[in-house]
């Protein structure tokens, strides 16, 4: 997205719900304007799909790209992007605005729209990507959306901590509260994409609260919910860039008791940095699983795949 930095290929994310499919995804603006997002529905299982919807409604050439959605069980949907509408000075690793993430619900199932609107709280710096060990270009691969019943749940990277005086890559996440729709989500057997002419908008919750710290602190960490248990993971990661420091077990958040836990079950290799995880039910029974990853101090990476 810039020059030779932030490698981004216009996919998004997909999400279902009762045979409706909703999909999010980037794709050039006019002109100058690097990327804009997009969204498409179907209500016959995926067999064919709705005129696309411009879920970014600036007017601007700003840049918009990498978006994530997920569909809660009561449909309401959520859209997240990153945005440079209110910033857009955007120099690697330096302390200036670049971008913010934006947000956009549907409370009708993908039917309409509300307003899009900030849901990061802080205009971020480009951050810069200072390991050696990491491919130059790389930012936020990994950030997904996430529903269950009462919140939709995204992730970012996000540069408003430097280290050194230099911004660097961090993972934030944030959430909204699943409303009550109104009125019942539909599945009407012919869909525009273009209802957006009643939006209400509603502030999202983005108010931020100290919660407990984890068991050590770690980089390279991804997180993943677990629907079965409501509890949430963070999966691999190491505490330092020293060899050896990667973690051996998972960690387990409980919102209920607002503590974390070290797990017993170990992993199988120390390849545990920069994996991609998420939950699975595989006939009936539910699963993390874990696929690629590196190690601390190494230069090689893995395709092996955990659960
Ligand atoms: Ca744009």
């Amino acid at each position: 997205m810039f020059s030779s930095y932030w490698r981004h290929m216009g996919w998004g994310q997909p999400a279902a719900l009762n045979n409706v499919v909703h999909y999010v995804y980037a794709q050039h603006g006019t002109g100058s304007d690097a990327g804009d997002i997009y969204y498409i529905r179907s209500t016959d299982g995926g067999v064919t799909f709705s005129v696309p919807l411009k879920l970014n409604t600036d007017s601007g050439t700003a840049k918009q790209w990498q978006p994530n959605l997920s569909v809660s069980p009561t449909g309401t949907v959520f859209a997240t992007w990153y945005d440079t509408r209110n910033g857009g000075s955007c120099t690697k690793g330096v302390n200036t605005p670049c971008y913010q993430m934006f947000s956009r619900e549907s409370t009708e199932d993908g039917v309409t729209w509300q307003a899009d609107m900030p849901l990061s709280d802080v205009i971020s710096p480009l951050p810069a990507q200072p390991d050696p060990g990491i491919v130059a270009c790389y930012a936020g691969d990994y950030d997904y959306g996430s529903a269950q019943a009462t919140a939709h749940y995204t992730s970012w990277v996000d540069g408003r901590v430097a280290i050194n005086s230099t911004q660097q890559q961090d993972a934030f996440t944030d959430h909204q509260t699943v409303g009550t729709p109104s009125p019942a989500p539909t599945a009407s057997p012919s869909p525009t994409a273009t209802a957006t002419a009643s939006p209400t908008p509603t502030p999202p919750i983005c108010i931020w609260s100290a919660g407990p710290d984890m068991p050590s602190v770690g980089v390279r960490l991804v997180g993943a919910f677990f629907p079965a248990n409501g509890k949430f993971y963070e999966m691999g990661g190491r505490s330092s860039d020293v060899a050896g420091s990667d973690f051996t077990h998972p960690f387990e958040y409980d919102p209920s008791t607002n503590t974390w836990t070290t797990k017993s079950a170990s992993y199988p290799d120390n390849q545990v940095n920069n994996m991609a995880c998420g939950a699975l039910t595989v006939s009936g029974t539910p699963y993390i699983y874990c696929v690629g990853g590196s190690a601390a101090g190494a230069t090689t990476a893995t395709a092996r795949v955990f659960l």
